[in-house]
């Protein structure tokens, strides 16, 4: 990282064999109709698009043992944990376009392996409107969309949870989700057994996207792969209503774009899924522009280029003089510049 070029490659993974609604089948089309591809290119970054992976189609078949087409979950799963790994291998930035996010399985435990490999701390930043920590007990549908995370936790299928080639794949301690707000009852509770850390929209409400986020990215060190996991759910509705599972009451337009400017500030940066977009429920592919929109920020861009020293020493003078005003102290702002 910061030698040269990064290369990022486009990965499409077409399927909803995980989830409850048909149509994130089609979220990597709607993707890079939205230009994705030249979004990233006009970052600096060197874009390959690999296509996509093939995989088994969608039987919509009720659940078997508490699983919805855990066969077929399996096969992509395996498709994206291979592509995954080989461009880490090659030093490559993978996206994951999918499909639903029980693709996560194979994009994240690729990535574990990686990480593993190469001697380097994960962290996993989960946004999104679920916590995604069910296991065939606990979940009332049986779609592994809601299963990812306990997957990759050691909790699921034996397939899935091994498809790394270690057991767990990570540890619930490399996890930070946020934006969660909606847990089912049973996976509230195995949630906080496990001890994930969850900055759900309650702590956003009270603290705020900055502490939030800067909480969810503390410790990370020069070596650390950042691996994030969007699950476009995680916006409001409002603002992002091509997604099969919607909830109220997500972050706005302004937090969102915060979010990733703030992971891009990291430099951290390592590998991405943008999943679950729907464009069967989207409004004008506008679902599709948002995410694309987003992700520029989680790769840079920005409204100004930023010097952090100047831009405080301003905000300090500014506040300063605030203070002095409200006190009665002076009567002026302060001069910019
Ligand atoms: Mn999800």
């Amino acid at each position: 990282m910061g030698r040269g070029l990064r290369t990022a490659s486009l990965i499409g993974a077409p399927t909803d064999v995980g989830a409850s609604d048909r149509g994130a089948s089609m979220g990597p089309e709607a993707l890079r109709v939205a230009g994705l591809g030249a979004a990233l290119a006009r970052h600096g970054l060197k874009v390959i698009d690999r296509g996509n992976l093939s995989g088994p189609p969608n039987p919509s078949l009720p659940p078997v043992d508490g699983y919805r087409h855990r066969a077929e979950v399996f096969e992509w799963n395996r498709s994206v944990h291979d592509a995954v790994y080989q461009d880490l291998a090659l030093g490559n930035l993978p996206v994951l376009l999918g499909g639903d996010h029980s693709l996560g399985i194979g994009s994240i435990s690729a990535v574990a392996r990686h990480c593993r490999e190469a001697g380097l701390p994960l962290r996993v930043l989960w946004l999104d409107a679920h916590a995604d920590f069910n296991t065939s007990e606990l979940s009332p549908s049986g779609n592994l969309h809601g299963m990812p995370l306990a997957c990759l936790c050691g909790f699921g299928p034996s397939e899935l949870v091994q498809l790394g080639g270690s057991t767990p794949a990570i540890s619930p301690q490399c996890i930070r989700q946020v934006g969660i707000r909606s847990v089912d009852s049973g996976e509230k509770r195995f949630v906080h057994e496990q001890g994930l850390e969850v900055f759900d929209m309650r702590s956003i409400d009270e603290l705020g996207v900055r502490r939030v986020l800067d909480l969810a990215l503390a410790d990370l060190d020069a070596n650390t792969h950042l691996h994030v996991s969007f699950d476009v759910d995680f916006l409001d509705p409002e603002i992002a209503p091509g997604v099969g599972t919607t909830v109220p009451g997500g972050p706005s337009y302004r937090e969102a774009q915060l979010c990733m400017e703030m992971i891009a500030d990291t430099g951290r940066l390592g590998s991405v899924d943008i999943v679950e977009l729907n464009p069967a429920l989207d409004v004008r592919n506008k679902t599709a522009t948002l995410a694309v929109d987003l992700v520029e920020s989680l790769f840079g861009k920005s409204t100004l280029i930023r010097r952090p020293a100047v831009q405080h020493a301003l905000l300090h003078e500014f506040l300063a003089a605030a203070g002095a005003v409200r006190a009665g102290q002076a009567s002026v702002l302060p001069k910019s510049q």
